[in-house]
């Protein structure tokens, strides 16, 4: 107000011609823009600047700082970074970001990620299962089954179970059937120019034998899982023999000879790492039984018949 009135003052009476309504010398013409801080102000602008208070404006921010992020729409504090390691290194990347099963998942191969790729809501489900060898375990143990953990494919060996005389090494002490085989030992009189194989090493020992040392093995037992057959031990015309047959030739009927035991249980047929047995027979009753390829070969130069009676083990 105090503006106003001093211009007043001054328009009535310095210049005259304000009265009339003409511009006063040197003012600019009508519609025309000029900003002249010299040029007195004009009525309007004056009573307009007296009138209405400048606007309130806030603070520009500082010129080194971000403006702070908006809060989260529900309302809680923002997740706080991780703090960086102590050691000063890097710190780990962020693990990827869990899918799930809604609308923007993309279905792809499920893999051992810790992810749930084919968005049917579980991560990492279906996987595993597959063999897998976990060497330097031995035997049955090394058959290792493969499993997701912790986004980790992980092959977890079989634990040691029981030998089961399946030509499985199945205790994982590093050997097949051990256990379910008995060594045959052998021994030969001259007098009686016969041979004697037995489960009992010694068994001829004072009787005539001398023992020609322990040529090969037979299972224990034919209850196992293998396909075996017994092999028995006979004595008859004063010689011992050896036959699959409970009764060969009829000779144990007839009282021709006598079933002394079974010596072991052979294979038919090749099994678990099995050799062939040969029966050398000669023609005045003489058997001998052998594994080496070279002894068997020299038999029938020694007047022998030779045939592979089934498969033995060394
Ligand atoms: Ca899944
Ligand atoms: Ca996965
Ligand atoms: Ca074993």
């Amino acid at each position: 107000m105090r503006t106003v009135r001093k211009w007043t003052l001054a328009c009535a009476t310095v210049i005259a011609g304000c009265a009339s309504g003409r511009a006063p010398p040197g003012a600019p013409d009508a519609g025309a823009t000029v900003l002249d801080a010299s040029a007195p102000p004009s009525i309007d602008s004056a009573l307009e600047s007296s009138t209405v208070p400048p606007p309130v404006l806030p603070p520009p921010p500082p010129p080194d700082s971000a403006p702070p992020p908006p809060p989260p729409g529900d309302g809680s504090a923002p997740p706080a970074p991780p703090p960086p390691p102590a050691d000063g290194s890097a710190p780990p990347p962020p693990p990827p970001p869990p899918r799930d099963a809604g609308p923007t998942c993309v279905p792809a191969v499920e893999t051992c990620n810790g992810r749930d790729d084919d968005c049917d809501g579980t991560a990492d489900d279906g996987l595993g299962g597959a063999p897998c060898d976990t060497a330097p375990a031995m035997g049955e143990c090394r058959r290792g089954t493969l499993a997701c953990e912790s986004a980790t494919l992980v092959c977890s060996p079989s634990a040691p179970g029981v030998e089961t005389c399946g030509c499985l090494d199945a205790d994982c002490d590093g050997e097949v059937d051990d256990g379910c085989r008995v060594r045959i030992h052998r021994s030969y009189s001259a007098d009686a120019e016969d041979h004697l194989y037995s489960r009992t090493e010694g068994e001829g020992d004072g009787v005539g034998y001398v023992r020609e040392g322990s040529p090969f093995a037979l299972y224990a037992s034919g209850s196992g899982p293998l396909a075996l057959s017994a092999l028995y031990r006979f004595f008859g015309g004063g010689k011992h023999f050896a036959s699959t047959d409970f009764d060969p030739g009829g000779c144990v009927s007839i009282g021709g000879c006598v079933l002394e035991g079974t010596l072991g249980f052979i294979a038919p047929t090749p099994t678990c790492d099995s050799v062939p047995l040969t029966e050398g027979r000669h023609a005045n009753g003489h058997r001998v039984y052998t594994i080496d390829a070279v002894e068997a070969a020299s038999l029938p130069s020694l007047g022998f018949a030779t045939r592979i009676v089934g498969h033995a083990w060394r």
